[in-house]
């Protein structure tokens, strides 16, 4: 029995959803509304007590952390292998695996719950509000609640994740320059990650991430775009947050 719970095809939980599909994987979909703070509820801190999504339950093991869990699904499963064979190609998928969870990833959180978890919740109670984030077990997540909520992020830590987004662009378009996938020369979770964290960059950093400037970055979005199982997995999002990943579409 394998049951994902997780939200949106999108960041964190966009990655074992893409992992799954590509391994033409089934599983027991657990959709948790964030904006709803259902990850908070008892009944799911009882799998996963941090309150953080995505968790995947296989028989009796909790799997958390989106990028492990990823390499436990390619591990676990039969389907094509995500993970390239040689020492080399695998550890530069790890390097950007990294790169991607411990740099990109915080900034482009940040920028994204600024723009739209903080103004897609902040007009209800402001009572109820602030006793949600109470409740929300890690001291981080409930930090980055209180700012995305109350307008607090500071003009300072946003310019400077504007810049490590900017930093990550340069970086991931000279890296695609060079090679066809993130591993190299085969797709691989590296991609999965990459993809979850970068699909919609051409919509949220327009002015640095668009044909013109960074035409491998596009083309590496819309070739994973046109996997079928990339297909699939987007087609599961409920919220203009998924539907974002349209604008990939060839003109
Ligand atoms: N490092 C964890 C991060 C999990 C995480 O923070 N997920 C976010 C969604 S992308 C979350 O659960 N946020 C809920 C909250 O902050 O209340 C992973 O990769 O799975």
């Amino acid at each position: 029995m394998l049951t994902l719970y997780h939200w949106e095809p999108n960041a964190n939980s966009g990655k074992p959803m893409l992992a799954l599909a590509e391994k033409g994987v089934e599983y027991e979909s657990r959709y948790l509304d964030l904006l709803n703070f259902d990850q908070h509820q008892p009944e799911y801190l009882r799998i996963n007590p941090d309150g953080t999504i995505p968790a995947l339950v296989h028989g009796d093991r909790v799997l958390t952390e989106s990028t492990p869990m990823m390499e436990y699904i390619d591990e676990q499963f039969d389907g094509p292998a995500l993970r390239p064979k040689d020492a080399a190609s695998r550890w530069r998928m790890r390097w950007w695996m990294r790169f991607f969870d411990a740099y990109l990833a915080p900034s482009l959180s940040m920028i994204g719950w600024s723009v739209f978890v903080g103004p897609a919740v902040r007009q209800r109670d402001q009572k109820e509000l602030a006793a949600a984030i109470e409740r929300i077990p890690l001291p981080s997540r409930r930090v980055a609640w209180r700012k995305a909520v109350f307008n607090e992020f500071t003009a300072d830590e946003l310019e400077e994740s504007r810049r490590r987004v900017m930093f990550g662009i340069d970086v991931l378009e000279a890296h695609l320059t060079a090679h066809p996938w993130i591993a190299g020369e085969s797709y691989s979770l590296g991609d999965i990650n990459g993809f979850n964290l970068g699909y919609a960059l051409p919509l949220s950093q327009p002015q640095h991430c668009n044909d013109a400037l960074t035409p491998r970055i596009m083309e590496w979005l819309r070739r994973i775009y046109e996997r079928p199982a990339a297909r699939q997995t987007w087609a599961k999002g409920r919220t203009q947050l998924a539907s974002r990943i349209g604008m990939l579409e060839r003109r």
